[in-house]
């Protein structure tokens, strides 16, 4: 900011060249001249925000996108730079309007027809949600995260699938232990302490933690609701077996559950589904299997080979414990198809079991 509190884009765009030496992310790449002519239009309020939006990626030199949303109106306000990000991103041309298909089949993608050892993986699929009339996660303020996490309380009470909800806000009704929450953590139940991931931290996405954060389970621990992590609400299923179609019909019904309970989800008219970060918008659905990749990754050494290979085939592979993490020594890897924009709930399927024939060929070659 300049000496009378207005953003100086100048100072911005240094900063970018100098992170440029490093990476140029996304959010980088997209900082033209004219987009800070197109910025300079906005209010004074609207460009702070502007800046905002942009915290994550100037304050980490190992960004790939970074940029976050703070309000759902920021597809909009900011969309001469956000959506050729968006498009980039998910390598979309031309003029793509988000659709949506729950069609998906069962008995179809199986495992076992890449290989009849996968009988029973860990098979995950969530989408990611926020509350229309809500500020987005980085820009939440404690007292909103607090009453948007008693908001989900409620709606859990009335739920018909039956389940429990864990909160970690100190003092919360439904508080759980620190033994009890590293418990669920190990399961791979629930996400992380957020203050440790910098990109988070940075935006603001974990700010006041852990106030406003917990997950709902349910009873027979195949379905589950973050609350308070990076977008407002992921919903998830988990299943062990081999059949993608069968998780994705867990999500719907938990997905068509919550929407009973009457919250309305923000929407984009162009890029569906409104998401903290840019490359969730669309469906917000990431669709993953744990997979073993000791050849490709030499035992887990070579983590950057399944990831490089992984991306020709449109995959992103990440460690055990998300987006950042480690793979351990048998290159387990949580694989899932990159793109949420432009394709339908069905097609994000199908591109990972077609996805997945590829990788295990070559897992198989290696062998
Ligand atoms: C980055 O820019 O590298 C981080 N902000 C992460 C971006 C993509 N992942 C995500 O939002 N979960």
């Amino acid at each position: 900011l300049d000496a009378d509190g207005n953003v100086d884009f100048q100072k911005v765009q240094a900063r970018w060249n100098e992170l440029a030496k490093v990476k140029v992310s996304l959010g980088n790449k997209y900082f033209t001249p004219e987009v800070v002519e197109q910025v300079k239009k906005l209010s004074a309020a609207d460009q702070h925000r502007f800046l905002d939006v942009m915290m994550g990626g100037l304050a980490n030199d190992d960004s790939s996108v970074g940029v976050y949303a703070t309000r759902p109106e920021d597809y909009d306000v900011f969309s001469f730079y956000l959506q050729p990000l968006i498009r980039d991103y998910h390598k979309i041309e031309g003029e793509t309007k988000q659709e949506h298909d729950w069609n998906i089949p069962v008995d179809e993608y199986l495992l076992t027809k890449i290989d009849p050892k996968l009988e029973k993986v860990s098979m995950r699929a969530r989408v990611a949600r926020n509350v229309k009339g809500w500020n987005l996660p980085p820009l939440m303020s404690k007292e909103e995260r607090i009453n948007f996490e008693n908001k989900m309380v409620q709606a859990f009470e009335n739920f018909d699938i039956k389940g429990k909800y864990h909160s970690l806000t100190p003092g919360h009704k439904n508080q759980i232990t620190q033994e009890q929450a590293d418990e669920l953590i190990k399961r791979h139940f629930l996400f992380n302490d957020m203050t440790t991931d910098n990109h988070l931290t940075s935006s603001g996405v974990a700010s006041d933690w852990p106030y406003g954060r917990g997950i709902w389970i349910s009873d027979d621990e195949t379905k589950m609701i973050w609350v308070g992590e990076e977008d407002q609400l992921r919903i998830i299923s988990i299943v062990q077996g081999n059949d993608l179609g069968k998780v994705d019909q867990s999500l719907y019904q938990l997905l068509t559950g919550i929407e009973k309970s009457g919250l309305e989800f923000a929407e984009h008219p162009v890029y569906g589904v409104v998401t903290t970060c840019p490359t969730n918008m669309g469906t917000g659905k990431r669709q993953s299997i744990l997979g073993k990749f000791p050849n490709i990754t030499n035992g887990g050494k070579d983590e950057k080979k399944l990831k490089d290979i992984a991306r020709q085939f449109g995959l992103q592979a990440r460690g055990m414990g998300g987006e950042h993490s480690a793979m351990d020594h048998e290159g387990t890897a949580d694989i899932s198809p990159s793109a949420r924009f432009g394709v339908t709930e069905a097609v994000v399927t199908r591109r990972l079991y077609e996805g997945l024939i590829k990788l295990y060929e070559i897992e198989a070659q290696l062998g």
